[in-house]
């Protein structure tokens, strides 16, 4: 079934859902380079938030600026960025879109407009402030997209951003993706008021809450928020309920939280939901089995492609340096 108000064709949520199943296996593959020691140090992986991204960044125009943060895999792929380069980078190859100098927390791609991930807990926030000040300096109709966690919403850069954006009605949508933990720390026992999307009424902006695991509802209360925010309404605080099924970051045990929570929280899967959806709307089983396929086929793909480009060494170890 179709969501309410909902502009997207059968075609459209196919995309969507072959895109979230290139994010959720690209994931499931580093897991795997992880334990094999391909991979060192950490990375935090987005599995179970996958229609957030999706959703909103199929609403923007590919020249709005995304600014995310150390949980960003997703985000970079429902961009576009390319996943072998993606990979690379990662893997601290040098064709990486940083030549494997910012690895997961700080990778960046200009002229895809994506200004970066973020390892600085709400360090993301004010980056998107200040752009979205520039696009009103040039009166460019392209918008600034910040994504961040209900952890972040407790730094001070979240409340001075969203005071000034306020203030001088900047076209910066901020999307506040609320997993219900910063780390292991359950909202509860870090938010006065669990209502993150009320924070926006303090500044004079308007907030609103949704669920983010139907990609379909995501995308469609993204685009008429982004349509507000481009039109000249000023920013908005978009808060999506959403949870993260893996642990915080590789070595998570999760002893914080049940496994019946999250047996709970798997039957809103974002990819059994779209399954639902492309069902519903006439698609067969066979059709959405082979969209997976040709996802999960593609990061297959990527991942040999990323593990044969060459990595960086003495001869460049300089080069991109400014100061
Ligand atoms: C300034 C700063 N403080 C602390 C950390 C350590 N840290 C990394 S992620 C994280 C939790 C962030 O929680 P949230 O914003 O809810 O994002 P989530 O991890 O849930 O996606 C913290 C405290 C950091 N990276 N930067
Ligand atoms: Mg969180």
């Amino acid at each position: 079934m179709a969501f309410p108000n909902s502009s997207l064709s059968t075609d459209d949520l196919l995309n969507m859902f072959r895109r979230m199943v290139v994010i959720r296996t690209f994931e499931e593959t580093l897991g795997n380079l992880f334990s094999k020691g391909v991979l060192g140090g950490t990375s935090h992986f987005c599995i179970g938030e996958e229609a957030s991204a999706v959703g909103v960044i199929f609403a923007a125009k590919p020249t709005d600026w995304l600014i995310s943060n150390h949980r960003g895999h997703g985000h970079l792929l429902a961009r576009g960025l390319q996943v072998p380069r993606v990979m690379g980078e990662l893997m601290g190859k040098l064709t990486g879109y940083c030549g494997g100098r910012g690895g997961s927390q700080h990778m960046s791609a200009i002229d895809l407009h994506f200004l970066g991930t973020n390892g600085i807990t709400g360090g993301g926030i004010p980056i998107a402030t200040g752009a979205a000040l520039a696009l009103k300096y040039k009166q460019s109709n392209d918008i600034a997209i910040a994504f961040f966690g209900d952890g972040a919403s407790n730094q001070g850069t979240f409340h001075e951003s969203l005071n000034i954006a306020s203030l001088w009605k900047l076209p910066v949508l901020f999307v506040l993706e609320n997993n219900l933990y910063g780390m292991s720390t359950p909202v509860a026992h870090s938010c006065a008021s669990t209502e993150l999307f009320r924070r926006a009424e303090a500044y004079g902006m308007k907030g609103s809450r949704h669920e983010a695991f139907n990609v379909e509802e995501v995308y469609t209360v993204a685009q008429e928020a982004i349509a507000r925010v481009r039109g000249g309404g000023g920013p908005e605080l978009l808060e999506l309920m959403t949870y993260r099924q893996c642990g915080h970051s590789k070595n998570d045990p999760r002893v914080y939280r049940t496994r019946e929570e999250e047996a709970k929280m798997m039957e809103k899967d974002s990819l059994l939901l779209a399954t639902r959806s492309l069902l519903a709307r006439g698609l067969s089983q066979e059709q959405i089995d082979q969209a997976a396929a040709d996802a999960r086929a593609e990061v297959a793909k990527a991942t040999e492609e990323a593990l044969a480009a060459p990595a960086g060494g003495r001869d460049d170890a300089l080069s991109g340096l400014f100061a």
